[in-house]
C-alpha cells in the first residue's frame, strides 16, 4: 500500500502520541507507550501527548466512567514522568482540529485501505455489521491526531504499526492530490524489549485494557500484592528458562515474561537470559514480581495522590488543550485554504 516517500522530510522533529481512556492503563500501555513518551520528553524533543477520548467512544463508554478514566490516565501520565510544563498533555475532545481533519482524511483515505486494517477486523470480529462507523474510521482520526500537529515521530507499541503506515499513505495522497508538500511522512518509533506485551493468561494475545479477564493484565492501579499475585499466577510452561534467547521460540508465555523483565529493568532479553537461563519459574517469577512492584508502586502511589484533586487534573488538561490548539489551528486553517474552502467568517 505504501508509495515511495516523495516529499523531503523538511519538518522539525515533533513527537505526538496518544492513549485511549477506554479503561485503566495497563503494563502494556506503560512499557509499549508511556515509558517511551517520558524518554522522548526527557531527550528535550517537542512532545505532544493526548488522551484520545474521541477514539474511546468508537466503542460505547459509560459517561461517568469515561470521565474518571480520562482523569486517571492523565494522573498515570504525570505519575510516570510526563511533565505538563515540558510536554503538552490534554484530552482530544477539547481540541476540535482533530475531528475537523479526521473528516477531511475520511475523504482522502480509500475504503480498501481501511478495510485491510487488522485491528478493525480483530475488534469487530464476526460482528462487523453491528459495530460503529467510528470504529471503522478509527485510523483516519488517528492520522488526523498526528497530522494536526505535523508530527514527525510517533512512539507506539507494535500493534499500531499498520495504522501508522495508513497515516503515511493518507499524508502522501493528500500531498499528491493537492500538489503540495504540506504533511510530513511520519516515522513510527517502536523501540524497547516490550513493544508487544502479551496477556498473562495467553502469551499469544496482546495484553489489553478491555480484556474481560483482569488476571490477563497488570493495571497501573494494582497494588503491590495484586501485582505479585498476578505474576505468580501467570500462565507458563513446565520447562525452566532456556540458556539462550533462541530457546524462547515457541514458548510465548516464557518469552513474554522475559521481555517484561527486560523492559522494566532496562536490559535486553539476552541479558535477562544470561542472569536467569536454566532457572525455574518458581525462581524467576518472584524476581519479576519484585522488579515490577519496585518500578510500578511509586507510579501507583503518585497516581492515587494526584487523583485526590480532580480539579487540578482538569486544569492541567485544559491548559494543555489551549497550547495544543495554538499549534493545530494554524495548520488546519492552511488545510482549509489548500482545499479551496472559503473562510470569511469574522470573529
Ligand atoms: N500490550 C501492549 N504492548 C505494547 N504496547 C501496547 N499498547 C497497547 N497495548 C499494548 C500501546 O499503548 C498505546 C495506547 O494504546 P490504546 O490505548 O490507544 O489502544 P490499544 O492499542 O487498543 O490498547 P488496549 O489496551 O488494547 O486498549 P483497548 O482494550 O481499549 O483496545 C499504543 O501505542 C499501543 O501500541
Amino acid at each position: 500500500m505504501s508509495e515511495p516517500v516523495q516529499t523531503p522530510q523538511t519538518f522539525p522533529t515533533r513527537i505526538f502520541s496518544g492513549i485511549q481512556p477506554s479503561g485503566g492503563l495497563t503494563l502494556g500501555n506503560y512499557l509499549g507507550a508511556l515509558k517511551r513518551f517520558v524518554e522522548k520528553q526527557d531527550e528535550g524533543i517537542e512532545t505532544i501527548y493526548c488522551l484520545v477520548d474521541m477514539h474511546a467512544i468508537t466503542v460505547f463508554q459509560d459517561p461517568v466512567r469515561l470521565r474518571q478514566q480520562t482523569r486517571e490516565a492523565a494522573a498515570g501520565f504525570i505519575a510516570a514522568g510526563i511533565d505538563p510544563a515540558r510536554s503538552i498533555l490534554f484530552n482530544q475532545s477539547q481540541v476540535s482540529a482533530h475531528v475537523e481533519l479526521a473528516w477531511i482524511f475520511n475523504c482522502v483515505a480509500r475504503m480498501g485501505w481501511m478495510s485491510r486494517m487488522t485491528q478493525f477486523k480483530d475488534k469487530a470480529g464476526k460482528n462487523s455489521e453491528n459495530v460503529s462507523l467510528g470504529l471503522f474510521a478509527y485510523p483516519s482520526l488517528m492520522a488526523a491526531d498526528i497530522m494536526a500537529y505535523k508530527a514527525t515521530h510517533v512512539p507506539v507499541g507494535e500493534d499500531q504499526k499498520q495504522h501508522l503506515e495508513l497515516c503515511r499513505d493518507i499524508a502522501i495522497k493528500f500531498n499528491n492530490d493537492y500538489k503540495v508538500d504540506f504533511f510530513p511522512v511520519v516515522e513510527p518509533v517502536i523501540e524497547g524489549a516490550a513493544t508487544r506485551v502479551m496477556s498473562l493468561r495467553d502469551g499469544t494475545v496482546k495484553m489489553s485494557k478491555s480484556d474481560p479477564s483482569d488476571q490477563s493484565r497488570i493495571n497501573l492501579t494494582d497494588d503491590a500484592d495484586t501485582i505479585a499475585k498476578k505474576i505468580r499466577r501467570a500462565k507458563t510452561d513446565p520447562e525452566p528458562l532456556p540458556d539462550s534467547v533462541e530457546g524462547l521460540k515457541g514458548r510465548p508465555e516464557a518469552r513474554n515474561l522475559v521481555n517484561i523483565y527486560a523492559a522494566l529493568a532496562g536490559h535486553t532479553p539476552a541479558q535477562v537470559i544470561r542472569d536467569f537461563g536454566g532457572a525455574q519459574f518458581g525462581t524467576f517469577k518472584p524476581a519479576l514480581a519484585d522488579l515490577a512492584v519496585a518500578k510500578l508502586e511509586p507510579i501507583t502511589t503518585e497516581m492515587s495522590r494526584l487523583m485526590q484533586d480532580p480539579a487540578e487534573i482538569d486544569r492541567i488538561l485544559g491548559e494543555g488543550a489551549v497550547r495544543a490548539d495554538a499549534v493545530a489551528r494554524p495548520i488546519i486553517d492552511q488545510v482549509y485554504d489548500i482545499l479551496g474552502m472559503i473562510r470569511s467568517r469574522q470573529v
